[in-house]
C-alpha cells in the first residue's frame, strides 16, 4: 500500500523564494510557496519510498507506482491547505477537485499538476520530477497555456531543483542576478527570429531556479536566453517506424553529431536543455506510436516555462501555449526548446 500522506514538519520556504515572490499578487505568491513546501515534502519522501506498483490505474489507464499515489497525497495536502487555491486536479486523479471554501466562483488559482512525471523510470533510479501549472479562477478548462499565470517543475536528482515561471518583477525582487546562457550573439539572432513571436512571454515571465539547500531554497540561477546548443532529446523513438520525417531528423541528428540525450523522462530532458545552453526535446507520433504527453498537466506547463526562459514550443500547428483545454484528458504531441531546433522538427512533427 502507498503510504498516506502525514503532516510533516514544515519546510521553511526560505527568504530567497519569499523575497522572490515579493511582487507577486498575495494569492499568487502563496500558491506558490505551497508549491515549493509540496516539492520540498516529496524531495524527503522520495528517499525512502518503496519502487513497488500500487496495483491501480490512473484515468489515463496508466499503472501507478506507490511513489505517484504518495506525491499525489502530498501536494493535494499542500493546495488544500492554501485559501487562494478554489480547485486542484493532477495526472493521477484528473476531476477537477474544489480546493479552498473560501473562494468565490471564478476567483483564486486552479492548479493542475503531474505529481511523479517519469514514473516509468523511477525503479531505474533516475531522475524524475513534477509539474505544476497555475490559471485564474476556478477551472483550467476553457483556457490556453498562455493563460496560465505561472508554472513550474521541480527535479529530483542529486539535488532537488526548483524551477518557477512567475510574473516578471520578481528577477529584480530576487536581488538582480545574472542572466544565464546568454552571449551578445545569441541574444541578437533570437532578439530578431523568435521574441517577435514570442517575446511577450519572455518578457511577462522569469524563470527562477532554485536548489533545496538544508531545508532552504536557494536561488541558482535566472533563466532567460535559452541558446541554441544541439542537444537533442529524441522522445517517443518507437514513432520513428511509422513517421519517415521523423527518422530522417533522426538520421539529421546523429549525422550532424548532436548529443542524444533522452533520459526517459520529460523533466529532466527539458531541464538538461535550460542546464546546458539550449537543444529540443521533441515527442513526435506514428500510427502506432500516438502522443503520450498531457496537455493540462504536462506540456502547457512545461511549454510557459521554456518560453518564458526565451525558448519556444510547437505541436507542429504553431505555440502549445495556444492550444485551448477542452478535456483534461488531452494529449498532444510536443517540441520543446530553441528556436532553431525546434523548427528542425517541424516536419517530424506534421507527419504520419
Ligand atoms: P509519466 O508522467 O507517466 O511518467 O509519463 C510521462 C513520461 C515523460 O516524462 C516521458 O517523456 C515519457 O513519459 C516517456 O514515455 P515512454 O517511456 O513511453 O517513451
Ligand atoms: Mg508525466
Amino acid at each position: 500500500m502507498a503510504a498516506t500522506a502525514t503532516a510533516a514538519a514544515p519546510v521553511a520556504v526560505g527568504a530567497e523564494l519569499e523575497k522572490a515572490l515579493e511582487g507577486l499578487e498575495s494569492g499568487l505568491a502563496s500558491v506558490v510557496q505551497s508549491i515549493a513546501s509540496s516539492v520540498a515534502e516529496i524531495s524527503a519522501s522520495l528517499r525512502t519510498m518503496e519502487f513497488d506498483e500500487a496495483g491501480s490505474t490512473n484515468s489515463f489507464g496508466d499503472d501507478q507506482l506507490q511513489a505517484d499515489i504518495h506525491a499525489d497525497e502530498i501536494i493535494f495536502k499542500h493546495l488544500r491547505s492554501c485559501p487562494a487555491v478554489a480547485s486542484a486536479s493532477s495526472e493521477e486523479q484528473s476531476d477537477i477537485l474544489p480546493m479552498s471554501q473560501q473562494q468565490q466562483p471564478g476567483q483564486g488559482y486552479s492548479v493542475a499538476f503531474d505529481p511523479l512525471d517519469g514514473s516509468s523510470i523511477f525503479d531505474a533510479n533516475f531522475a524524475v520530477g513534477s509539474i505544476f501549472g497555475v490559471w485564474p479562477g476556478s477551472t483550467p478548462l476553457g483556457q490556453t497555456g498562455r493563460d496560465q499565470v505561472a508554472a513550474a517543475y521541480s527535479v529530483y536528482g542529486p539535488r532537488t531543483l526548483l524551477v518557477l515561471a512567475v510574473p516578471s518583477g520578481s528577477r529584480a525582487a530576487a536581488g538582480g542576478s545574472q542572466p544565464q546562457h546568454c552571449d551578445a550573439a545569441q541574444q541578437q539572432q533570437q532578439d530578431g527570429q523568435q521574441q517577435q513571436q514570442h517575446g511577450s512571454i519572455s518578457e511577462a515571465f522569469d524563470v527562477l531556479e532554485f536548489v533545496l539547500s538544508d531545508r532552504r531554497w536557494r536561488l541558482r540561477r535566472v533563466h532567460t536566453k535559452l541558446g541554441d546548443k544541439n542537444n537533442v532529446a529524441p522522445a517517443n523513438i518507437r514513432a520513428a517506424a511509422g513517421n519517415e520525417a521523423y527518422q530522417q531528423l533522426l538520421h539529421a541528428w546523429i549525422t550532424n553529431g548532436c548529443k542524444l540525450r533522452y533520459s526517459g523522462g520529460m523533466v529532466p530532458d527539458v531541464h538538461h536543455m535550460l542546464a546546458k545552453g539550449g537543444g529540443v526535446f521533441c515527442n513526435p507520433k506514428s500510427a502506432t506510436a500516438p502522443a503520450k504527453l498531457r496537455l493540462l498537466y504536462e506540456c502547457a506547463p512545461v511549454a510557459l516555462v521554456v518560453e518564458a526562459a526565451g525558448g519556444v514550443s510547437h505541436d507542429g500547428q504553431g505555440s502549445i501555449l495556444d492550444l485551448v483545454i477542452n478535456d483534461t484528458g488531452a494529449r498532444s504531441i510536443i517540441a520543446l526548446g530553441s528556436a532553431p531546433q525546434v523548427a528542425q522538427c517541424l516536419d517530424a512533427m506534421r507527419g504520419a
